[in-house]
């Protein structure tokens, strides 16, 4: 009777390729400001402090990026942190009566 010693390489011989480990870090996203010719830049810059935790400075450096580049980031997060930050910044927007377009791209 031959069995199956499980502490015994029983390839016979073969070379037997590890399975790799198919774990994969999730992917994250980046979320962006959009140039618009109608919303005020301080009201940019105050949703860029308040809902990305930024100092007057940097919102207004990015806010500045934004203006005369066209789009910016504002951060980079899981998918659900991004896709929450782009609808409660474009619901402010819209609440406000301003253009203003947030959106995500992946990093
Ligand atoms: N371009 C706008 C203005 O001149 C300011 C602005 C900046 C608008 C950034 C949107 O994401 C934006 N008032």
């Amino acid at each position: 009777m031959s069995h199956i010693d499980p502490f015994k390489d029983n390839d016979g011989g073969l070379a037997v390729q590890e399975a790799k480990p198919k774990l994969k870090r999730p992917p994250l996203f980046k979320v962006m400001l959009l140039n618009d010719d109608f919303t005020p830049m301080d009201f940019v810059v105050e949703i860029l402090k308040e809902f990305f935790d930024m100092s007057e400075e940097r919102a207004t450096q990015i806010m500045l990026q934004v203006h005369t580049q066209g789009k910016g980031v504002c951060g980079t997060y899981s998918k659900d942190v991004a896709e929450t930050k782009v609808h409660i910044v474009n619901e402010y927007s819209r609440e406000h009566h301003h253009p203003l377009m947030c959106t995500m791209e992946e990093a």
